[in-house]
């Protein structure tokens, strides 16, 4: 069966001749459950026994713009390669895989319907009081173990060469750091927050920093990132967070991770302008959010640190001094990445934590607040030393934004 045959009507005789998966003559109820930019997604459960599992498919286009954006299927091994090897890392952070078929580009995982997306969980103003221990764990595991201070320099650069990902980066290129700030005729804004979106294009101290940030991007091969852990990549429980949609994944810097969730939070804490009922409700919902934050890179550079102690392979990561310059580093260019993040969110790749406001100027104030924070992040994150200071910013950002 060549894979582009497969879909919701015979999907069920596929994974029926897949051995070990589903029991022989299992009643499978499938359902495309899909609602992501890149690809298919199908859950199917077995009526008899309620077990499930999760399919996902890349077809050799974009699912969003249709079959004339030519989009490599390379992505899926990728996504399924790099999920096994966090996996091996961190076991309670990503789904479980049972089966990878890259004739066919396709991988079937553990079903996660237990648990629901961050990004609709925050804009419900859910807390998730684990999530710092746990997605700080999930990225000082990830990215420091795949980094030169644990691998052997030749192991490394043959992972480099494995997970080369150079169409899903360009997506990146353009959309995070090009875009926003060059005006292509495509973007347009929610009126009210336009005269700040297309300020963007003259801002030259800001265009300066991204065209860092992006060389950064381009050049800095540090990790194995996930290259796009924003709220929406993330699956959670009050006690449970899991990674999915590591299609992005490839060696760039370490900081882009990070900044992928601290700037998502953000967002979300300026779209709490609408979301949050009543005032009171809005800033304890923005504390916790800032707290998060705060303990989001506190847990991630205790368990650096702790695995950089432990266990560093390169020699000359012991020269004295080092380890904290690497540390300040990756904070700052963390930030940067929030920052750039959270503008591109802002315009043309828009998220449903601006979306679902009804309301257009509420949504127009919390999207310049937006615009804002990720700007003066960007250009003040030189001078932060702790992550205190930057949160710091946010707070006293707020309120001169009307
Ligand atoms: C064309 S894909 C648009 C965005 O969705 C993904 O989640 C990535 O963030 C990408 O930039
Ligand atoms: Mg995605």
């Amino acid at each position: 069966m060549p894979f582009d045959t497969i879909h919701e009507g015979n999907l069920k005789d596929y994974l029926l001749s897949i051995p070990n998966l589903f029991p022989a003559g299992a009643d499978l109820v499938i359902k495309e459950i899909g609602d992501g930019n890149i690809n298919f997604v199908y859950h199917v459960q077995d009526q008899d026994s309620k077990q499930s599992a999760v399919v996902k498919q890349a077809k050799p286009y974009l699912r969003s713009s249709g079959k004339d954006r030519k989009l490599t299927t390379d992505r899926i091994r990728i996504e399924s390669e790099v999920m096994a090897l966090e996996g091996d890392f961190c076991p309670e952070q990503v789904p479980k895989i049972y089966h990878q078929d890259l004739d066919r580009s396709l991988f079937v995982m553990e079903d996660l319907s237990d648990h629901q997306i961050m990004r609709k969980g925050l804009i419900e103003r859910n807390r998730y009081p684990y999530f710092p221990e746990h997605i700080g764990f999930f990225m000082a595991h990830t990215l420091y173990k795949t980094s030169d201070f644990a691998l052997d320099a030749k192991l490394k650069k043959e992972m480099q060469a494995r997970f080369m990902n150079p169409e899903m980066c360009e997506i990146t290129e353009k959309l995070v750091f090009t875009v926003p700030y060059y005006d292509d005729g495509t973007t347009s804004y929610t009126p009210g927050a336009e005269e700040q979106g297309r300020a963007l294009f003259d801002d030259e101290p800001l265009k300066y920093e991204v065209a860092a940030l992006k060389e950064s991007f381009l050049t800095k091969a540090q990790a194995l990132i996930h290259g796009d852990l924003h709220t929406g990549s993330l699956f959670v429980t009050a006690d449970s967070t899991k990674a999915i949609d590591q299609e992005f994944s490839f060696y760039g810097p370490m900081g882009f991770d990070v900044g992928a969730v601290i700037g998502n939070l953000v967002l979300n804490y300026a779209a709490q302008e609408y979301h949050s009922r009543n005032e009171q409700e809005r800033n304890e919902y923005r504390t916790y959010l800032l707290e998060t934050i705060r303990d989001v890179w506190l847990v991630f550079a205790r368990e650096f640190t702790r695995l950089w102690e432990e266990d560093n392979q390169e020699i000359t990561a012991r020269a004295e001094g080092y380890k904290e310059n690497y540390l300040d580093r990756l904070f700052k260019d963390s930030l940067g990445f929030a920052g750039c993040k959270m503008i591109r969110r802002i315009g043309r790749a828009q998220v449903e934590d601006f979306t679902s406001i009804a309301d257009d100027n509420i949504r127009a104030k919390a999207e310049r607040l937006a615009l804002r924070l990720g700007k003066d992040i960007i250009l003040q994150r030189h001078q932060f030393q702790s992550i205190e200071e930057a949160v710091e910013l946010i707070e006293e950002t707020t309120p001169r934004v009307s």
